[in-house]
């Protein structure tokens, strides 16, 4: 399999409990390479379009509000089945029910405060880097 790229967040909740380091070398461990690291704070206009695809769903104005009330901290993953391997690692998207040894089972419990975000797949990742990094 070629090298691959996919993108992460890490959440408001992530960031302000201080996990962003414990969370990064989690993936240089695995072998993944971090590029384009950045730190910023999403507007709401940002975070409606990062997170368009749930724009019908109930939580979607909750998850709006929480993704952008605090600092985030973004980068791009490379390495060998890079999209899957950091889904399998994030695990399932409510802590509670995450599996021990993921980074969601390992550090939280909550669903729409779930620590972290990665691409589920290659469209994602594309879209998802415009809005980050305001590609064209
Ligand atoms: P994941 O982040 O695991 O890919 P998605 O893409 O289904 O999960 O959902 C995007 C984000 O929406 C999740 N990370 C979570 O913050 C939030 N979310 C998903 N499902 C719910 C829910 N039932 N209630 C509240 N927030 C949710």
């Amino acid at each position: 399999m070629d090298s691959e790229q996919t993108l992460i967040v890490i959440k408001p909740d992530g960031f302000r409990r201080h996990l962003t380091g414990r969370i990064l070398a989690r993936f240089e461990e695995k072998g993944l390479q971090i590029k384009n690291l950045t730190s910023f704070n999403f507007t709401i206009e940002k975070a409606r379009e990062f997170y368009e695809l749930h724009r019908d769903k109930a939580f979607f104005n909750d998850l709006v509000k929480f993704i952008s009330a605090g600092q985030v901290v973004a980068c791009i993953l490379e390495g060998a089945n890079a999209i899957a391997v950091v889904r399998l690692m994030i695990g399932t998207t409510k802590s509670f029910e995450a599996a021990p040894g993921t980074i969601r089972g390992d550090f939280g419990l909550g669903i729409t405060d779930n620590i972290i975000h990665a691409s589920d797949s290659y469209e994602s990742f594309i879209k998802e880097s415009r809005v980050i990094f305001d590609r064209t």
